[in-house]
């Protein structure tokens, strides 16, 4: 019962979370008309809406309450989607289809779904600095946006889907496939959360205890993917296809092998919530969204 309420209460908060974001979004007309219709596409495909959820979450647990936050929440998802697109390219994983439909290349060629990946990547910049019409501490807004660049950047995302690339189809030692997930995956966790905490007015120990916090859930998140990733194919094809067998890729799962990350998403995520439990605040929610994540089915 206590899950049922929790799924109904997290389709009522990304709802809410998906009106602030699509508030943000910029008017589909003008002479650039198609890249602007791929911007808009892509970020109304659907999705989870997780990082601007737990931007708002963490915001709240520090007992924040304004509207500051709300062009940060457009322009994390924003930069996510970007990420998504370009992902999505043939010359990186080179996927047809996104969430069911069809990917922004497929949809409106390869030049346009770069230039609409560049195109929500600095939008996102644009959307945040209007953070400063709501917030009479520009400090923490400058901070934030530091932190929100300096995650998707080569420190960051950038950073970790580059050594992905460069790796693609080779074996990957466990150090290094730690170094991609951490950054791959978990930066942008770790810049939504760390985003919350200092709009919300963190200290600097505590921007350190929620950026250890969302490590753990990023690391935690990829893991589950790679378990998704097998189990997926056992349920459509009858069989457990492991990732290596299938596009020669080094997952978690095929370095230590399904149980060991069954163990490892258990562990890390409990290390995830007892961080949560140590900072001040209540919660409940953000608890069962963790717990949620990282046992999701897809
Ligand atoms: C253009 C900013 C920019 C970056 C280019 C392509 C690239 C560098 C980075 C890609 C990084 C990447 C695809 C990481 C995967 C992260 C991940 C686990 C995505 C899935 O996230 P979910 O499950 O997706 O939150 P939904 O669909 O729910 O939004």
């Amino acid at each position: 019962m206590k899950n049922m309420n929790f799924h109904e209460e997290l389709s009522g908060r990304t709802n809410e979370v998906w009106k602030i974001v699509e508030s943000f979004l910029p008017a589909v007309e003008g002479y650039q008309s198609t890249v602007l219709e791929a911007m808009d596409y892509s970020m109304r495909a659907g999705g989870k809406r997780l990082r601007p959820m737990l931007m708002q979450e963490t915001y709240r647990l520090f007992g924040g309450t304004g509207k500051e936050i709300e062009p940060f929440m457009a322009a994390i998802e924003m930069i996510h989607t970007s990420s998504l697109i370009h992902d999505d390219l043939p010359c990186m994983d080179n996927d047809t289809l996104r969430r069911g439909l069809p990917t922004a290349w497929v949809k409106f060629g390869y030049d346009m779904a770069v230039l609409a990946g560049d195109g929500l990547l600095i939008y996102s910049m644009e959307t945040a600095a209007k953070a400063l019409d709501f917030s009479d501490r520009p400090d923490r807004v400058a901070t934030a946006m530091g932190i929100l660049a300096q995650k998707t950047g080569i420190f960051g995302m950038i950073g970790g889907q580059t050594v992905d690339v460069e790796l693609a189809g080779k074996p990957i030692p466990g150090d290094k496939l730690d170094f991609i997930y951490r950054l791959k995956t978990g930066a942008l966790l770790e810049a939504s959360m760390m985003i919350g905490a200092v709009l919300g007015g963190a200290g600097e120990d505590e921007l350190k205890a929620v950026e250890e916090m969302a490590s753990k859930i990023g690391l935690a998140f990829q893991i589950q993917d790679d378990i998704l990733d097998v189990t997926s194919d056992a349920k459509t094809l009858g069989k457990p296809v492991f990732s290596d067998e299938k596009n020669h890729k080094t997952t978690y799962v095929t370095l230590e092998g399904m149980e060991q990350a069954k163990k490892a998403v258990e562990r890390i995520s409990e290390e995830a919530v007892a961080c949560l439990q140590k900072l001040p605040g209540e919660n409940g929610f953000l608890e069962e969204l963790i717990r949620m994540l990282v046992n999701r089915e897809k």
